[in-house]
């Protein structure tokens, strides 16, 4: 069965960045994921663009964007100049009075439109938006933190959102405390790709070539 890994490199060690992506890369990891926090829509500043642009040139690994930030549509510009065609921009409906219009502005560029859902945003009132986006981040967690703990009331969300995957036609990832365990239970239901942070990837002591090749080879 394959799905995507993708590296939460807010959990990364500045110290070494670009030897942080190569090990990343060698150990194939299949994307970045870049969080980026505004310190209003969560209590939190996370990565910049600085960061972001620094990674774009350090990786032709595909780049996947969370904005955690007001009204994404005043500077999505500013991400889509940083990114190359194909890589993916996520925004918060809650954080945006037209989110349609702002995922307009992300497909006309060329990059994938993703929507990122809060644990508490229920399907009902992004229904819409499944039509238009490519990608559905299911937050698990609370944005604004790595390393919290995982809230079990969405793995009912997830549930009912991977029955309507195919007839919308979005592929659905998981962001947030994603553990050895949720990898062996919803890659098989079909959740296409996990965000690795704290939980599973990072300040493990052991080389990430080790820890991905163990969840690459989990029976599933
Ligand atoms: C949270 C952010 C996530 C975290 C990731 C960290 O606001 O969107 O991408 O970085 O959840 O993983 P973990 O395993 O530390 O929860
Ligand atoms: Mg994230």
């Amino acid at each position: 069965m394959s799905f995507e890994l993708t590296a939460s490199m807010m959990c990364a060690n500045y110290g070494h960045l670009a030897r942080e992506v190569t090990e990343l890369e060698n150990a194939g990891i299949d994307s970045f994921h870049i969080d980026i926090m505004d310190g209003r829509f969560v209590a939190n500043f996370a990565m910049s663009l600085n960061d972001l642009s620094y990674i774009a040139k350090t990786t032709n690994k595909p780049l996947d964007v969370h904005l955690m930030v007001e009204h994404p549509n005043n500077t999505v510009e500013l991400f889509i100049r940083n990114l190359r065609k194909g890589d993916t921009i996520y925004i918060h409906p809650e954080a945006e009075y037209h989110p349609s219009a702002t995922l307009l502005k992300i497909i006309n560029a060329g990059m994938v439109p993703g929507i990122a859902i809060n644990p508490g945003t229920s399907i009902e009132t992004i229904m819409e938006m499944l039509r238009i986006v490519d990608k559905v981040l299911v937050m698990s967690v609370n944005p604004g933190d790595a390393g919290q703990m995982y809230l079990p009331y969405v793995g009912q969300k997830i549930d009912r959102l991977l029955k309507l995957k195919d007839e919308m036609e979005f592929k659905i990832y998981w962001d947030g405390a994603c553990s050895r365990e949720k990898v062996l239970e919803y890659a098989p239901k079909g959740v296409d790709g996990f965000v690795l942070g704290t939980t599973l990837l990072f300040g493990k002591d052991r080389p990430y070539k080790d820890i991905i090749n163990d969840i690459r080879a989990l029976n599933i």
